[in-house]
Formats: C-alpha cells, structure tokens, sequence
C-alpha cells in the first residue's frame, strides 16, 4: 500500500487530520489498533476552547456540534463554602468555550472519513515506523491477521502516549521532559441532570472535585484520589457522600445524585517529547505531549497540531517552501508549554497534595484569592482556559 501521509491512530488528532488533508486534496491512509466501537465510546475530554470549534466547523465537521454542543461562557471556582464564577466573554473580549464530548467529536470525524476521505482501517496496529530519515518512510504493520507495510511521503505518529511512532526518533535526540503527581481522579458518569450550568472546580481540604457534564440529562463528575486507586474500590454511595462533602458551600448549594453508569481512574502526568520531528516522521497530540486534565487542553493542543502539519503541507505542496514543515517541532512547541504551564498550575492550585505541608496550602488559598480578587490575574485564567492562539 502507499500513500502521501501515513496517519498512526484514529483519536481526535489522527482523525481530525485526515479531514484536514482530505478537504485541501492531499491523499492519506489512517491505521487504528482498535476497533470502532472502542474508539467511539472511550471516555475522555468535554471541553472545546474556541479555537477548536472554529476548526472543526472550518472542516465541515461541526454540524452536529453546533445543534447538540452547549457553549459555556464561565465555569465556577470553588473553595471554602465559597463561589466565584469567572466571566470568560468578559474578561477576555468575547471568548467562550463548548462542552461537547470527544467521543461525540470522533464520531463525527470517523462518519465523515468514511464517507467522503480516504482509508480507515480499524484493527490495524503499527508495529513500527521505518525510514524516517530518507525519502520514502514506512509503516509496519498488521491487519486481517497479516503483516503489510504502508509507504508514504510523511509519517504523522498520533498514536497517544503509549503508540509506537515516538520510538523511531533516536534516544541520542530525543529529550523528554515529565513530571508524575502523587494522585489521580476517579471519574464518573451519571443519569442525573447537572446540578450546575457551568463547571465547578473545587479545591477542598480533602482533595480536588469537578462537576462537568455530557447533555442536559447527563452528569460527568471527578473526585481526586490517591495515586493507583482502584475505581471499583469505591462505592456508588461512597462517591456521591465525597462529592457531597467537597462541593459544599456555605448557601447552601445541593449536588443531585443520581445512577451510576461508568466509573474510572486516571493518572496524572506532565510530558513532552523534544522535538516532534524527525526527518520525515511527525509527531501529533498525546504522542508528544500529555497534561494533567485540569486545564482542559489535551485534545485542544492535538488540533493545534494537526491544523499546524497540515498548513505546513499545503503550503509545500502550493509554493514548494518547506518552511513550515521545518519550523513545525518549534512552532508547535511553543503552544504546548504554554499549556504544560497552564495545566501545571491549575493542578497545583487546586489539588491538595498528600504531603502538603500547612505552608503549602495557605500559599494554594492565596493563590486561589488572587485569582478572584483581581481581575488581571482572572483575566489570566479565563485566556488560559479558553485557549491559547495558533500561530
Ligand atoms: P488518543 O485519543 O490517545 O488517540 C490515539 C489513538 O492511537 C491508537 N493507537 C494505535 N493505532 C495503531 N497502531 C498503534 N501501534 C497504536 N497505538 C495507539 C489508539 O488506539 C488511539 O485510538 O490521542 P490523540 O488523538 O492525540 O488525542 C488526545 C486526547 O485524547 C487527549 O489529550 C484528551 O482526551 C485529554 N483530555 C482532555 N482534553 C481536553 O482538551 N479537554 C478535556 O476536557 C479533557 N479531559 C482528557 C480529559 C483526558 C482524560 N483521560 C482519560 C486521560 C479527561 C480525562 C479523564
Ligand atoms: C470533562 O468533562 O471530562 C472534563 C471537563 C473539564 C476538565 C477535564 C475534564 O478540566
């Protein structure tokens, strides 16, 4: 088989990709080790920063986004039976964000590919990207029980965290930089309308909790627990009482519980990958770079990405400048500390390490002030939350 990109991984990156380069006529094939099913219904992000939307919207993609997405103009910030709601149109001069869920995003993009794009083959797993540093690089891999090999001009490594496309940058150039933390969060899904309109982050004494949601009839709520819980280790009673308990505010505010439909546990991680080219292998989204849920920006930074290699293409293909292309590991790498920073401090302002000392969690109180009592260091968060500008 052979193609003009090779794409690894069917996640919003991989997909939103093919899109991208389907509608400007440059040939691709996409390889996805599971089946379609599991992609469709892995749970994972809610929220779309602005930039993501106009994105999506810009491929054609955003029909159903825009009739079943719920625009947020705010979300709550929580501490001490206290509310404070941050304004993101007002601070910022009009940005909002969307809650519509990754997994209704990639069901839209993987109808989309189907139809009208090139090739998208489940089941098919990347043993191994080859050449990377000549002209014509490869794709090993399996499919229908057999090995077969994908020829390409370029190799895009979506594949998250744990793909296989990182291994083909030389550990002599490769920098990684990471931080663990000492928690994670125990997220649930439940059939109960939200008990809020917009998101609730609340740092409490006993540990992080937010109240997301998927639709008006369904609530997603998170619970920061001890590093390697297990989620079936808390009952649905347990959770609900938690929740209860870090949610409470001094006027009185009710959280409505409800049946529990899915339960899970997520590590946290900081990551990046330096740099995400090499030769002619490209890196996109989770592959290069992981950042603790809190800010919101996973997904987000994987549309950068991808809106940036496949600018960066086009622009090779219509004035022969691979100028973009080279620039592409630095360019894109500017956004994502940008989100490292912003993820980095959201998390530590809002979670109570195990080892906090008393210091440590005046220090997080003041900081949480700051942000409420003035408007330079809210405007700071809500242009954070909302996104940072592509180049
Ligand atoms: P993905 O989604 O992990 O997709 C990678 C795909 O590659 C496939 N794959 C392979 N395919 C072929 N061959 C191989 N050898 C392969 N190895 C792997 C995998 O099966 C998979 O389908 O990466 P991508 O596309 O870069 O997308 C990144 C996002 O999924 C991720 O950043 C976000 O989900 C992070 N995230 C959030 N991001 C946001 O922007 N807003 C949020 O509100 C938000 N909330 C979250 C989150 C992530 C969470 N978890 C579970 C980590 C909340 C949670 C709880
Ligand atoms: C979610 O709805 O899953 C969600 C929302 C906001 C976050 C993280 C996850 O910061």
């Amino acid at each position: 088989m052979r193609t003009t990109v090779g794409i690894i991984g069917a996640g919003p990156a991989g997909l939103l990709l093919a899109r991208l380069l389907h509608n400007a006529g440059i040939e691709s094939v996409v390889l996805e080790s599971r089946d379609r099913a599991y992609v469709e219904h892995r749970q994972r992000a809610g929220i779309l920063e602005q930039g993501t939307v106009d994105v999506l919207r810009a491929a054609g993609a955003g029909e159903r986004m825009d009739r079943e997405g719920l625009r947020h103009d705010g979300i709550e910030l929580r501490f001490q039976g206290r509310r404070h709601r941050v304004d993101f149109p007002g601070l910022t001069g009009g940005s909002s964000v969307m809650v519509y869920a990754q997994t209704e995003v990639c069901k839209d993009l993987i109808a989309l590919q189907l139809k009208e794009g090139g090739p998208l083959l489940f089941e098919a797993e990347a043993l191994e990207v080859e050449g990377v540093e000549g002209d014509r690089p490869r794709i090993r891999f399996t499919y229908e029980g057999r090995e077969d090999v994908l020829e390409c001009d370029y190799v895009v490594g979506c594949d998250g965290f744990w793909g296989v496309a990182r291994n083909a940058v030389p550990a002599d150039l490769s920098r990684v930089f990471e931080r663990t933390y000492p928690f994670g969060w125990l997220g649930i899904l439940a059939d109960v309308p939200p008990s809020h309109d917009e998101l609730v982050y609340a740092r409490h004494d006993r540990g992080f909790a937010l109240l997301s949601m998927r639709s008006p009839t369904v609530s997603r709520l998170y619970l920061q627990v001890p590093e390697g819980t297990d989620a079936e280790a808390w009952g649905d009673e347990e959770i609900w009482d938690e929740l209860e308990r870090r949610f409470e505010t001094e006027d009185g505010w009710q959280l409505r519980r409800g049946p529990i439909t899915a339960k899970s546990v997520t590590p946290m991680r900081s990551y990046v990958h330096e740099p995400m080219r090499h030769g002619r292998l490209f890196l996109a989204g989770d592959a290069a770079h992981i950042v603790p849920p809190t800010g919101a920006k996973g997904l987000n930074l994987a549309v950068g990405d991808v809106v940036t290699f496949a600018r960066a293409l086009v622009r090779l293909r219509d004035t022969g400048s691979a100028e973009l292309l080279d620039t592409y590991s630095a360019t894109c790498l500017r956004r994502v500390w940008q989100a490292e920073r912003f993820s980095y401090d959201m998390t530590t302002m809002l979670h109570r390490a195990p080892e906090a000392t008393p210091f440590e969690d005046r220090l997080q109180l003041a900081r949480l002030e700051r942000v409420v009592g003035s408007r330079a260091a809210e405007t700071d968060l809500a242009d954070g939350y909302t996104g940072f500008p592509l180049d």
